[in-house]
């Protein structure tokens, strides 16, 4: 086990090892691996406009119906922010352990759809999409989707449309504070972390229940965790490397890596 004089060891091409010899890998997200595409992390949201409210008001079912137009407009700013973003090398790098391995699965935290457009093909969104709206009633099964392009005599001046179905407020089809996960989406996050024989946790603060617990319950099962994040984090003490820098920068050298021993690995086997 490599670390360095202060705990967990900062070794690129050991940890590009274990992934590149892992047989169940699992990647665990957060907004971290997005803030290079220059979207702000779930708390920076509140810059500007948003300063004066705590996005855990806004972010919760109550806050909907205390306040409709307020939160369809707080969601709809954030639209407009992603509108033009693209994934960054973070999502690439990920996109691309795919080559090298069959069984990659992403468990994202974050809702703004940059693995997928990355390219990542197993994908678990386990707080929803910011891209897709729904039915607040779940009216014709959970979830109701509903495409606020094809409302007709809607004004989105005036903040959420209506349900066509039941005429509840549409919402925003993501995961809000007090409100349970995607039952299948969660399920099979955890079965996934049971089963991990390494977790590559990238860019999350681990605050967020239930979430914040995978990292633990993979290692508790004796899965090897590996942290990307310039700062030290609650899972930093479990991890056996932390590899501390942006993850834009980090995880394109840990893909170089996991390419050039497999060819070198490759290359002892033809001789
Ligand atoms: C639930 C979608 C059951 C919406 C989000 C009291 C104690 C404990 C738990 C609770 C409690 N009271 C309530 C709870 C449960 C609550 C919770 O955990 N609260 C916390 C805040 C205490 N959880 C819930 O409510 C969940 N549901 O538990 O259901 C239930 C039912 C009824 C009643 C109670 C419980 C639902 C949670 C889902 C909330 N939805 N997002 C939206 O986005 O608008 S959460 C949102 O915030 C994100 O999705 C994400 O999960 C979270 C932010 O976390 P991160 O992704 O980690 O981002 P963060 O900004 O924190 O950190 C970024 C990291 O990146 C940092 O570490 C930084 O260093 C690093 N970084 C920066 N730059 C880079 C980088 N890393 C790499 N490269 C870089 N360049």
């Amino acid at each position: 086990m490599s670390s360095s004089s202060h705990g967990p060891g900062f070794s690129i091409v050991e940890a590009a090892q274990a992934i590149r010899t892992s047989q169940r890998l699992v990647v665990l997200s957060g907004a971290g691996v997005s803030k290079e595409s220059g979207i702000p992390t779930f708390r920076d949201a509140m810059d500007g406009l948003w300063a004066k409210y705590n996005p855990q008001q806004l972010a919760t079912p109550g806050g909907f119906q205390r306040n409709p137009k307020l939160v369809w407009d707080w969601y709809s700013y954030r639209r407009e922010m992603l509108s033009g973003v693209q994934p960054n090398p973070a999502h690439f790098a990920i996109a691309e352990m795919e080559q090298c391995l069959s069984h990659i699965v992403i468990i994202t935290q974050n809702i703004d759809g940059l693995h997928q457009k990355a390219g990542s093909t197993d994908v678990i969104p386990v707080h929803g999409d910011i891209r897709l709206n729904k039915c607040f009633a779940n009216c014709q099964g959970d979830p109701t989707y509903i495409d606020v392009e094809a409302l007709t005599g809607w004004d989105p001046e005036s903040g959420p449309p209506r349900c066509p179905h039941c005429g509840a407020y549409v919402r925003p089809a993501v995961v809000w504070f007090e409100e349970m996960l995607p039952h299948a989406a969660i399920e099979r996050a955890f079965a996934l972390t049971q089963a991990a024989d390494v977790m590559l946790v990238v860019g999350t603060s681990g605050a967020v229940q239930p979430v914040a617990s995978l990292p633990f319950m993979a290692q508790a099962q004796g899965a090897v965790i590996i942290e990307v994040n310039p700062e030290m984090t609650p899972i930093t003490s479990i991890a056996r490397w932390h590899l501390a820098g942006p993850a834009g920068e980090i995880l394109p050298q840990v893909v170089a890596a996991m390419k050039s021993s497999s060819t070198h690995e490759g290359t002892m086997n033809a001789s």
